[in-house]
């Protein structure tokens, strides 16, 4: 019975935000980093003996900056036909018609479902039937999965699709869809893509994202890599995930809460570094480091925020500099006296409301926008609404933790 795997949201040649740029950085290890992941899955698939690949869109970034992206794609596929491994797949709101225009001809072992409606391809050695549809514009909005058909009898169904499911938090509403509609197919797996954070939505029948293989910022942060689907004699399957990225996306935070100089906050950045690093299982660390409490009284720590950072990042680069690249050092010191005030004004309650209406309104202004800057606003936009309410949450955090001590001067 066939070994499935199912992988989606590549995003080959995409860049990891805020390190592309990195002193002294190994340009192979971050430049190519999605590049390396997608090898990865191309190993693991040889590797596990699959009999087809699952692609369930965003296999690329946006336009190929040259053609390097889709010769280096087609050179990784090829290797799968020399051992007999199938490929199906389908564009989703990053490589979607309009967007990656570049005709990608592939062998005769990948195919690619239609653009225009929902269509079936049957695998009858393997007893699979596949069905889907990817993107013809970046921003289809409507329920795809609505017009998919009912599921062959005596096959394994697998619905292929890139969707928003249900509207999750942080992510476009892109072909929407609902799970009852998804259910309702009569199919064995749901194969999805657009979510970048591994879930598992439903068990019998299974509805899968597995999230992207390779994090590319902060908040793309913990293993990343392609779900396993064994089926057996009778047609019911049991998964696995299998981490492949190359490097380890984090996020450390560090307390200065009496903290009374550099080396003690140096003593417990190596705490949550050695912790990161095991976290991150042998491979190379991006990591964002957030400083933030009430240093000791006194102490020139929260004067001088710089110090603090230019400390830590000194020190990561002598002790781990070959392994760890810092994306960003926010020191943010508080005193009581401040911790206080704002835990008066702002709930986490709030400052979710806040992040809300202000993902609302950058929506809206990319609506207005004309569509040549449409793409460029959209990538950043997300990188915009973390960092002004990256602050904030530091804020309110260190401030709820302070309550109690409100009252001293
Ligand atoms: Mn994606």
């Amino acid at each position: 019975m066939p070994t499935i795997v199912h992988a989606a949201d590549l995003h080959v040649d995409s860049p990891l935000a805020g390190l592309d740029r990195y002193e002294g950085a190994p340009v192979d290890v971050l430049r190519h980093a999605t590049r390396k992941a997608f090898a990865r899955l191309v190993a693991f698939a040889i590797a596990e003996r699959a009999d087809l690949l699952l692609l369930a869109g965003d296999l690329f970034d946006g336009t190929w900056r040259d053609f390097g992206t889709g010769l280096f794609f087609a050179k990784e596929l090829a290797k799968l036909r020399d051992v007999g491994t199938k490929v199906i797949f389908v564009r989703g709101n990053h490589d979607a018609e309009s967007v990656v225009t570049t005709s990608l001809r592939f062998a005769d072992h990948v195919s690619e479902l239609s653009t225009t409606g929902p269509e079936t391809r049957l695998f009858p050695d393997l007893g699979v039937a596949v069905h889907g549809q990817g993107y013809r514009m970046r921003a289809t909005r409507d329920d795809l999965a609505h017009g998919f058909p009912q599921r062959h009898a005596g096959l394994f169904n697998v619905g292929l699709l890139h969707t928003s499911l249900d509207g999750r938090p942080r992510h476009e509403p892109y072909a929407p869809s609902r799970l009852p509609t998804l259910l309702d197919k009569g199919y064995d797996y749901w194969a999805l893509g657009h979510v970048h954070t591994r879930e598992v939505v439903h068990e019998a029948p299974f509805v899968v994202f597995p999230g992207n293989l390779q994090g590319r910022h902060v908040h793309e942060q913990g293993a990343k890599g392609a779900t396993k689907i064994l089926v057996d004699s009778k047609g019911s399957a049991t998964i696995s995930h299998h981490p492949l990225d190359v490097v380890r996306w984090d996020h450390l935070r560090i307390s200065l809460d009496d903290a009374a100089n550099v080396d003690d906050v140096l003593e417990r950045a190596t705490l949550a570094l050695d912790e990161a690093i095991t976290r991150a299982d042998g491979r190379p660390l991006a990591t964002r480091v957030t400083i933030a409490g009430a240093a000791r009284e006194g102490s020139s720590l929260s004067r001088d925020p710089r110090r603090v950072e230019d400390a830590v990042r000194l020190f990561v680069a002598s002790e781990h500099g070959a392994r760890v690249f810092v994306e960003k050092i926010v020191v943010a010191p508080t005193t009581r006296a401040t911790a206080a005030s704002v835990a008066l004004t702002v709930t986490p309650a709030e400052l979710d409301d806040e992040r809300l209406a202000l993902a609302a309104d950058l929506e809206e202004l990319e609506r207005k926008m004309p569509t040549f800057a449409r793409s460029r606003f959209h990538d950043l936009r997300d990188e915009l609404l973390s960092s002004a309410m990256a602050r904030a949450e530091v804020e309110v955090s260190t401030a709820t933790g302070s309550v109690e001590e409100a009252d001293e001067p």
